[in-house]
């Protein structure tokens, strides 16, 4: 069934929904963006990814043309257009179109995209048993060059990570920033698990700071766990008794292995389970 897609100001069928050859997101991943989702009909931490998009967006100095309520309603409006009541949106701002320069001064009309659609998560055997994943060699880029926290169209840095773990045989990679810390997956925050506390690298470990960790960062304090951001090396890694990754997509997933190292036991473990379960709860109340 064609999709509606909601285009600046209006809907449209999915044919419709036309950006421009010259537009710099296509030709030069000038632009930002968020991946939502929806559970019984609700958006998960809305304000929170529309307060990430419009910082991502300041940061790359781009003026998003509408108003947050705007797109606030734009988000829900073509959730409802496509009758998804668990769906999957991605919200797109490019620069627009412009000349073949780089310049961003020499652009105009930014185009606002909102897409909905089902998710595709991973194979429900993943959560049951946990993934194995690889570290890769690409490294997190430079939050000097380019701040990780901006969650920009620019993905190559985590697509070239995302390929060395298909290579391997795994559905996600984890990558080390400059300094060899462990930052983060190439679509997913890495939480570890050590004696009883939750542990995850910081912001300035060169990461997306993601609304999925933030909300069980929530969970663990609401339950007593304790939770710190610290610097991680890989063998905090392999000698923690539990690890498990955050995302949209992903939710909460248990890793059972990393770099051929088992991880604890080398099965899910029972605060990832316990966080998973509260997770499930909390996006549908
Ligand atoms: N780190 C990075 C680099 C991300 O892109 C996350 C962490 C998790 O953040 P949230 O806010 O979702 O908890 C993300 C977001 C995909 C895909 O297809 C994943 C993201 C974005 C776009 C596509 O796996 N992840």
């Amino acid at each position: 069934m064609p999709r509606i897609i909601f285009m600046n100001d209006r809907l449209v069928p999915e044919e419709e929904a036309k950006v421009s050859v010259f537009d710099h997101g296509l030709l030069y991943g000038d632009g930002v963006f968020e991946g939502l989702r929806s559970y019984s009909g609700r958006v998960f931490r809305l304000d929170a990814h529309l307060d990430r998009l419009w910082a991502s967006a300041r940061a790359i100095a781009l003026e998003i043309p509408l108003a947050k309520d705007v797109v606030a309603q734009a988000v829900n409006d073509t959730l409802a257009a496509n009758k998804l009541v668990d769906g999957y949106v991605r919200l797109v701002i490019t620069r627009g179109a412009g000349s073949l320069g780089l310049d961003p001064n020499r652009t105009k009309n930014p185009q606002v995209i909102v897409i909905a659609d089902t998710i595709s998560l991973y194979p429900r055997e993943f959560y049951e048993k946990g993934l194995r994943i690889v570290t890769a060699a690409t490294q997190r880029v430079h939050s000097a060059a380019l701040s990780p926290r901006i969650k920009s169209l620019n993905y190559l840095n985590n697509i070239m990570a995302k390929l060395e773990g298909l290579q391997a045989g795994c559905v996600e990679a984890l990558m080390l920033n400059h300094k060899g810390e462990v930052a983060e997956c190439t679509g997913d925050n890495v939480f570890v698990v050590r004696s009883g506390s939750l542990l995850t690298p910081p912001p300035d470990a060169g990461i997306l700071e993601g609304i999925t960790r933030g909300a069980v960062m929530d969970l663990a304090h609401a339950a007593g766990i304790a939770c710190h951001e610290a610097t991680l090396t890989r063998y905090d890694l392999y000698t923690a008794d539990e690890c498990f990754l955050t995302g949209t997509a992903a939710e909460v997933i248990p890793v059972v292995e990393i770099d051929g190292r088992k991880v604890g036991s080398g099965t899910p473990g029972p605060i990832t389970a316990r966080l998973t379960a509260d997770f499930h709860t909390l996006v549908r109340q």
